[in-house]
C-alpha cells in the first residue's frame, strides 16, 4: 500500500507540472503548431492521456480503452510530429477532460490491483513530455510560468579543464533493481583505455570565444554534413542567441537575458558540439566514457544534456520491453545519444544511465557539450 500511495503522489505531482505548463496560455497558443519540429501542446496533453489509458487502464487494469477512437491519432509512431498540426485534434478542454478521466480510472485500478512496473514508465513518460513541451514553448517564444525549470548553476572554470579517468572495465547500464527503459539494459562490462574528460560542461564564455574567433567560418573544424547544414540554415551561433548594442543576449524560457558567461552553453546541435571539439583538439566523449566518468564529473551533470560521439543503438543482448516503439525504432537511424539531463528535466528522469537521443542537426533540445581527449 505504501508503494501505491507513493506512486499515486508522484503521478499527481507530474500532472500538476503538466497542467501548470499550459495554464498561462490562450486556447489558440495551446492548440497551434508553433513549429514543424514540435507538436501543438494540446497533442502532448491528449497523448499523455492516451498513453496512460493504454498502459495503466487497458494493459495493467485489463479494462477497455476509454477512447479507442483516439488511439491512432495520439500514437507517436503512427502520427509523426510534422503532421500533428493538421489533424482534427481534441481541443484544449477535451484534452484536459481526457487526462482527468483516464487518471481517475488509473487511480481506481491502482487502488484495486496495486502498482506494477508500468506505473514508473507512465510517470516517466509524462515527465519526459513536460520537457518536450518546454522545448515547444521556448521555440514559440511563449513565456513560462515561474518555478517549472531549475536555475542554471554557474560553472567554476571554462569547461576546458579535464580530469583523467584510469583505464579499466566498468558495468554500463541500469542495475536490475529499479525501473529503467529497455535501452539501458542489459547491464554489461565495458573495458576502456585511459582518457581525459571535461570536469564540467562548456560555458557560454568559452563557446562565445569560438563564435567570435571564427568558429563558424573555419571549414576544417566542421564535418561535411555539419558544414552543409550550417551553410543551408545560415547558422552562426547557438539557438536563441542575439548580438545587440549591449552585447550578447539569450532567449531563455522566461524571456531575453544577457548571456551569462559562466552558465553552460545550451541549444547547440551535435554538429556545433563536434566542430567546437575539433577546434579545441578534442572530441566528444563516447557514451561509455560519459557513463564511466559520471561519478567523477558530477558538478554540472543534469544542467544541460550533453552530446556524445555515440550513435543510438541497443546494448549487446538488447530486448525490446515492454514498449517496443520507445527505443528500437530509433536504433541505427542517425540519432546521437545525449547524457545527463537539463534544467528543464524533472529530477526523477535524471540518472547516470538514462539515454536520450536526437538528430545531429537538432538544437531545440536543452543540449550543451562536454569534451574528451585521448589520454
Ligand atoms: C527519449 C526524449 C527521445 O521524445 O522521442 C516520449 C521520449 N518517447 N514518448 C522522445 C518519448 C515516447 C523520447 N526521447
Ligand atoms: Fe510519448
Amino acid at each position: 500500500m505504501a508503494v501505491a500511495t507513493h506512486i499515486a503522489g508522484a503521478l499527481e505531482e507530474a500532472r500538476r507540472r503538466t497542467l501548470a505548463l499550459v495554464a498561462p496560455f490562450s486556447d489558440a497558443e495551446v492548440e497551434t503548431a508553433h513549429s514543424a519540429l514540435m507538436s501543438p501542446l494540446v497533442w502532448d496533453l491528449a497523448h499523455i492521456a492516451a498513453y496512460e489509458d493504454l498502459w495503466l487502464v487497458h494493459r495493467h487494469g485489463g479494462e477497455p480503452l476509454l477512447h479507442p477512437e483516439q488511439a491512432a491519432m495520439y500514437d507517436a509512431f503512427e502520427t509523426p510530429r510534422a503532421v500533428r498540426g493538421d489533424l482534427p485534434l481534441l481541443d484544449r478542454g477535451e484534452a484536459l477532460a481526457y487526462l482527468a478521466d483516464v487518471r481517475e480510472r488509473a487511480l481506481a485500478i491502482l487502488d484495486r490491483r496495486g502498482p506494477g512496473e508500468v506505473h514508473e514508465m507512465v510517470l516517466q513518460h509524462e515527465l519526459q513530455h513536460t520537457e518536450t513541451m518546454l522545448q515547444a514553448i521556448e521555440l514559440a517564444r511563449l513565456p513560462t510560468a515561474p518555478g517549472l525549470v531549475a536555475a542554471l548553476r554557474p560553472v567554476a572554470g571554462t569547461g576546458l579543464e579535464a580530469i583523467e579517468i584510469p583505464a579499466g572495465a566498468f558495468a554500463m547500464g541500469a542495475p536490475d533493481e529499479h525501473f529503467a527503459f529497455d535501452n539501458e539494459r542489459p547491464r554489461h562490462l565495458v573495458d576502456l583505455p585511459a582518457y581525459r574528460i571535461g570536469r564540467t560542461a562548456i560555458t557560454n564564455a568559452t563557446f562565445l570565444r569560438f563564435v567570435e574567433g571564427g568558429g563558424y567560418r573555419r571549414r576544417e573544424w566542421w564535418s561535411d554534413e555539419g558544414w552543409a547544414w550550417k551553410e543551408e540554415y545560415d547558422i552562426t551561433h547557438p539557438q536563441g542567441w542575439a548580438a545587440g548594442p549591449e552585447g550578447w543576449r539569450q532567449w531563455r524560457i522566461d524571456g531575453w537575458s544577457p548571456l551569462h558567461p559562466q552558465e553552460p552553453v545550451v541549444h547547440i546541435a551535435w554538429f556545433e558540439a563536434d566542430a567546437f571539439a575539433r577546434a579545441h583538439s578534442a572530441r566528444l566523449p563516447t557514451e561509455a566514457e560519459w557513463e564511466k566518468a559520471s561519478t567523477w564529473t558530477q558538478e554540472t551533470q543534469g544542467d544541460v544534456w550533453e552530446w556524445t560521439a555515440t550513435e543510438f543503438d541497443g546494448y549487446p543482448g538488447f530486448r525490446a520491453h515492454p514498449y517496443r516503439e520507445y527505443s528500437e525504432v530509433f536504433f541505427r537511424d542517425g540519432y546521437y545519444v545525449l547524457r545527463g539531463g537539463s534544467y528543464a528535466t524533472h529530477p526523477r528522469v535524471i540518472t547516470p544511465t538514462f539515454r536520450n537521443w536526437d538528430l545531429p542537426q537538432r538544437r531545440q533540445i536543452f543540449s550543451g557539450v562536454r569534451l574528451a581527449w585521448d589520454a
